[in-house]
């Protein structure tokens, strides 16, 4: 189908194949070296993490941990504004491939027992949003663009596709990065031809590396309407008939942004993925579930393992997809434990109980001084601005009752915001008279 693809864009452009883009189904690792173009050193750090990661002890607890996740549901026609039961359907579908509770399991090769793993990782759609109010965990906006994909990434590259993460875009922007697993679902056809399903941002956790800027990727998976769920109405048809979707396009992609690489190591024999118990293959399978295959002579506790397209990391079809190995379970863990430990330790997005303090502001409407009472928890500072956003004052809080000097104030309407590391805990809307 990527010849497909090429062939429609060399028919309608008028440009050799030569100057295509290689754009196929998972983009991550062009996106990996867009970054290096961007950020020289990108992918030698990607590769020194990916070794640091893989030799860090793991698997410190039997413990599940839990990912709270945002979809970002970008659309233009109806059809690709997903009804929530398609998004609560996705989360099911993860839950049953990173617990390994899926019931295809017992489809896989016996040849993989020794290596099947269980990353004992878990989804749930946030209850609460970086303001502190309650939320489904999904957020919608319609887009003017009828596809995220053009031309013109030939030239501005992965920029174009960007835009599905930046409100100014057409697209919407990412919620916390460091506390949310953002996915945008959206359109990225071309002239009705589907041909990339997803590509995601792989872990970087470096002081260096830009996040949530319109210089680099932002953080975060970005996937197509069609490959979300095993209950969505809309055919997925990358040119050759109708392909069977059980949600595992999203599933690859959080493999990549928990760490995982392409399970042929994105090139021949000479590489692999980095992990030692997933066989190496010389190329991906292409959609198929040929399980003939064994092209890569591999050590892997004395055996030579064939090809193994139950895993979820290969390009094989979404039916003969049912594993990680213990590998790749570790690695996704370590990645939790290290460079994104801030999505599972202490986060407030966590938890459906957790606790934002609360906080009381009297007297409002007030005069010369407001106190600001805090309860179960605390904050770090707050904000003043006025109604036009303009910040008028920022304080830092030490104690549960902090009291404010308002008397340079002009008499109007303020907000008051309040923060804890960078993250904001709420608001309240407070009256000069
Ligand atoms: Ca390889
Ligand atoms: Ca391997
Ligand atoms: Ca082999």
């Amino acid at each position: 189908m990527k010849k497909l693809y090429l062939l429609l864009f060399t028919v309608w452009s008028g440009i050799s194949i030569a100057q295509m883009p290689d754009v196929e189904r998972c983009m991550t690792p062009q996106a990996i070296l867009h970054q290096d173009a961007k950020t020289p050193g990108y992918a030698d750090l990607v590769r020194e993490q990916f070794e640091l990661a893989k030799n860090t002890p793991v698997m410190k607890s039997d413990e599940e941990y839990v990912i709270p996740v945002v979809f970002h549901i970008v659309w233009n026609s109806p059809q690709e504004n997903l009804a929530d039961s398609i998004i609560h359907r996705q989360i099911e579908l993860l839950n049953q491939d990173f617990g390994r509770k899926n019931p295809d399991t017992i489809n896989m090769r016996e040849d993989f027992d020794i290596v099947k793993g269980n990353p004992r990782i878990q989804f749930k759609l946030a209850t609460i949003d970086p303001d502190g109010n309650p939320t489904t965990g999904i957020t919608r906006t319609q887009t003017n663009k009828t596809s995220f994909f053009d031309l013109s990434f030939l030239t501005a590259g992965f920029d174009v596709l960007e835009e599905v993460k930046q409100t100014d875009n057409g697209g919407m922007d990412p919620w916390n990065q460091e506390r949310y697993l953002n996915i945008w679902v959206c359109n990225m056809s071309f002239l009705g031809q589907t041909f990339l399903l997803g590509y995601a941002t792989p872990p970087d956790g470096l002081p260096n590396w830009p996040q949530g800027t319109t210089d680099g990727l932002s953080d975060g998976v970005v996937v197509q309407y069609q490959t979300v769920g095993d209950n969505n109405p809309n055919m997925l048809d990358m040119g050759q008939g109708a392909i069977e979707v059980k949600g595992r396009t999203v599933t690859h992609e959080i493999g990549h942004y928990l760490g995982l690489r392409h399970i042929w190591g994105d090139g021949d024999c000479a590489e692999d993925d980095g992990i030692d118990d997933t066989p190496n293959a010389d190329d991906q399978s292409n959609f198929d579930c040929d399980d003939t295959k064994n092209t890569c002579v591999d050590d892997i506790f004395g055996i030579d393992l064939p090809d193994m397209i139950e895993n979820y990391m290969d390009y094989s079809a979404e039916t003969c997809q049912n594993s990680f190995t213990k590998g790749q379970a570790m690695l996704m863990r370590s990645v939790l434990e290290n460079q994104r430990e801030k999505l599972i330790n202490n986060n407030p997005a966590n938890t459906a109980e957790a606790v934002l303090p609360d906080f009381s502001i009297y007297p409002n409407p007030f005069d010369n001084d407001v106190t600001i009472s805090i309860k179960n928890g605390k904050m770090d500072y707050l904000e003043v601005r006025d109604i036009t956003g303009k910040l008028i004052m920022e304080e830092k809080v030490t104690q549960d009752i902090h009291h404010i000097n308002t008397s340079h104030l002009q008499k109007g309407v303020y907000i008051v915001s309040f923060k804890n590391s960078g993250q904001q805990l709420g608001s309240r809307k407070i009256v000069k008279h």
